[in-house]
């Protein structure tokens, strides 16, 4: 059993003093839960992005392009750490048709800017040569509840343990622990101290 108390200090104890870096890398689930297992990102969350179309939604996505926002610590994981991450997630050279799914990597500081031609000049990536597309952050919409933390949702012995610990699920997306633990639902290597002792195989529901 994930003790209650254990999120809520895990939560309690995350930095705060973070950036924001946010990607289109395809259907949102993936990298959400990709980008939740590295050491450094605090928190993740999806949405809707790189579009004209106000208020956005799941059903009515208009231009947008389905994102992940990445919040790091940037001491601990650098901004072009995260864009090493972004191009190893996606094919540069190709960009899918449909916009909700296309490959965007978003600027918001002159900081990642500068950060973004330094990558791409000591990269293989040739500015010119890439289908990626590349803007700065206009807006983000956040994506629906049910596309949050999308891979722990079907996980019984995570989603008891936030709902004992009185979490709704604004504070579920927003939680640090809850970014792991999608991460490690995924099947990705995580770094959550206790998590072996707290994992219940059977209890683990099929997706
Ligand atoms: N896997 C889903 C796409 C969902 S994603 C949030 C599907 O096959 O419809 O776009």
């Amino acid at each position: 059993m994930l003790s209650p108390e254990r999120l809520i200090q895990y939560d309690a104890d995350a930095p705060t003093d973070t950036a924001t870096a946010t990607f289109g890398l395809g259907c949102f689930w993936g990298p959400d839960a990709a980008a939740g297992a590295k050491d450094g990102v605090v928190r993740t969350r999806v949405g809707y992005a790189g579009g004209t179309k106000p208020d956005p939604s799941y059903e009515a996505i208009g231009d947008h392009t389905e994102v992940v926002q990445v919040e790091h610590d940037p001491d601990r994981i650098s901004f072009t750490d995260l864009l090493a991450w972004a191009f190893s997630e996606h094919a540069p050279r190709h960009q899918p048709e449909k916009r909700q799914y296309q490959n965007i990597v978003f600027t918001e500081t002159p900081a990642q800017r500068k950060q973004l031609r330094r990558f791409l000049e000591d990269s293989e990536w040739d500015r010119g040569d890439i289908a990626t597309r590349i803007e700065r952050l206009e807006a983000f919409t956040l994506a629906e509840d049910y596309h949050q933390k999308f891979r722990l949702r079907g996980t019984r012995w995570i989603t008891d343990a936030f709902e004992e610990a009185g979490y709704d699920a604004a504070a579920v997306r927003e939680s640090p622990a809850a970014a792991k633990l999608n991460a490690h639902v995924a099947g990705h290597e995580v770094s959550f101290p206790g998590l072996q002792q707290s994992y219940d195989p059977d209890a683990r529901s099929a997706e």
